[in-house]
């Protein structure tokens, strides 16, 4: 499957999509064939070919989920199974999903619309969905156990309910729910207005992604589930930097970012360059007199959130968590803080009775990115990512928003790095530097220097050696 239109092509569930008259009765007495996706890439807004018209959303490295019409009722079909995952170009994870990928596709609905949805499951244990957030018969709530049986392997359940609140909600299984989120299972949904709403403004761009967390060691490919908080991967969809694609927006847009966590930690995600206002959460539209302008939003566990923002400012936007571990991917989290520290004799000598012996971070920890060492196959660098003026140095929960005049509407396409117009850039300062002022006020009122007669000055002797080349990496 290549484009969007593709979907609607083939038999079954894709014909119906363009034109339910064209399938016959005995066909929408079926199951609707499942439709799949083969890659991790941002696919674009699904343009709705039946049912009430609405904006559709552009799920980061996702994509959304074709319906058929049946009878009014919008038919979708997941199937819950086994998927490979590419976290970014290098890296493959073995994980469950939905349709092909994890997380499964987006759904999204208007508000009003009568959902039925089949889930198979092709996984080797039982599962269920829940409909996080949403306004249902306790039936179709999802619970394995409380509200339902649970679906055993090879079996297919039908949900259906009535999509009452407009907003941004979420699915994930309750059966077994620790282990089949730690290997991915989740996905987003979206239920439009049915018509102008006062606390939901129309906007030109409408993002969505789910914060989900990985522990896969080094060279290996499947997640360890048990893993509560020590975490490796940090992703977004599924996704880690510098597999995350950035957000393309055209200079002027107002733009809607929607984001669901199903970590086991809160994230406060950080916009560069713009304040941006929560206008919902997944409880529905914030009133108008409970917002206000913020750079940082902290989306705890099982939350969700959507900010909005006029992108007015050009650039290259970071667009991140703010808990610097989430910006890094596998690393080890016991490792000495070296800095200041000559250890490269020492290595040396350590090398030869451990050869993968590592050293780290004699000047910080930037050398990293830059250290060429042999990763395991199917292993991340920690931190990576080349800009146009050098190393970025980051990894996971990180990516970029990236605001142009050029953009042309419903342009999704990446415009490539941004060029800084001459004299807006930071750049070295090459004149004289005057003496610091601040060493000519030590010793002021509030940190007298020590002058007990006989007594040493209380001053540290400080030995500054200066960064060399470092060639025990
Ligand atoms: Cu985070």
């Amino acid at each position: 499957m290549t484009s969007r239109r593709e979907f609607f092509k083939g038999a079954g569930l894709a014909g119906a999509a363009i034109a339910a008259a064209t399938v016959s009765k005995v066909a929408m007495a079926a199951l609707p064939e499942p439709v799949t996706m083969d890659k991790a890439a941002t696919q674009p807004p699904l343009i709705p070919a039946n049912g009430r018209a609405y904006n559709p959303v552009v799920t980061l490295n996702g994509w959304t989920l074709p319906w058929r019409m049946n009878n009014g009722v919008k038919e979708f079909h997941l199937v819950a199974e086994p998927v490979v995952r590419e976290i970014a170009p290098g890296m493959k994870a073995h994980l469950w999903g939905y349709n092909g990928q994890s997380p499964g596709p987006t759904i999204e609905v208007v508000e009003g619309d009568r959902v039925r949805l089949f889930v198979t499951n092709r996984l080797p244990e039982y599962t269920t969905i829940h409909w996080h957030g949403q306004r249902l018969p306790n039936g179709m709530d999802g619970i394995g156990g409380l509200t339902q049986p649970q679906i055993k392997p090879g079996k297919t359940f039908v949900y259906e309910f009535v999509a009452r609140r407009p907003g941004t909600f979420m699915y994930h299984p309750h059966a077994d729910e620790m282990t089949q989120m730690a290997m991915g299972m989740m996905g987003f949904w979206v239920t439009h207005p049915k018509a102008k709403h006062a606390l939901i403004d129309d906007v030109n761009r409408d993002f969505c992604f789910l914060l989900n967390a990985y522990d896969i060691d080094p060279g290996s490919y499947t997640p360890k589930i048990n893993t509560m908080l020590d975490f490796n991967l940090w992703t977004w969809n599924s996704r880690a930097f510098p597999g995350i694609d950035s957000l393309n927006c055209r200079f002027g847009d107002k733009v809607r970012i929607r984001i669901g966590n199903l970590t086991m930690t809160n994230h406060p995600i950080h916009l560069h360059g713009h304040e941006f206002v929560v206008t919902g959460t997944d409880g529905g539209p914030t009133p108008k007199s409970a917002r206000w302008h913020e750079v940082t939003t902290d989306i705890a566990v099982g939350q969700m959130r959507q900010i909005e923002f006029l992108a007015d400012e050009e650039g290259d936007w970071a667009f991140h968590c703010h808990k610097s571990h989430h910006t890094m991917n596998a690393m080890g989290h016991d490792v000495p803080n070296m800095i200041g520290v000559d250890h490269r004799g020492i290595a040396k000598k350590i090398t030869s009775l451990i050869p993968e012996y590592m050293v780290m971070g004699e000047r910080g920890m930037a050398d990293m990115g830059e250290m060429e060492m042999p990763l395991p196959d199917n292993t991340l660098p920690m931190m990576t990512g080349q800009g146009p003026y050098g190393g970025v140095e980051m990894g996971g929960m990180f990516t970029t928003l990236k605001v142009r005049k050029e953009q042309k509407p419903a342009d999704y396409t990446d415009p490539g790095w941004y060029k800084q117009p001459a004299g807006t850039q930071a750049y070295e300062w090459t004149e004289p530097l005057a003496e610091p002022q601040r060493f000519k006020s030590e010793g002021g009122q509030s940190m007298p220097v020590q002058t007990t007669p006989g007594a040493k000055p209380a001053t540290a002797e400080v030995k500054v050696r200066k960064p060399a080349g470092h060639s025990g990496h």
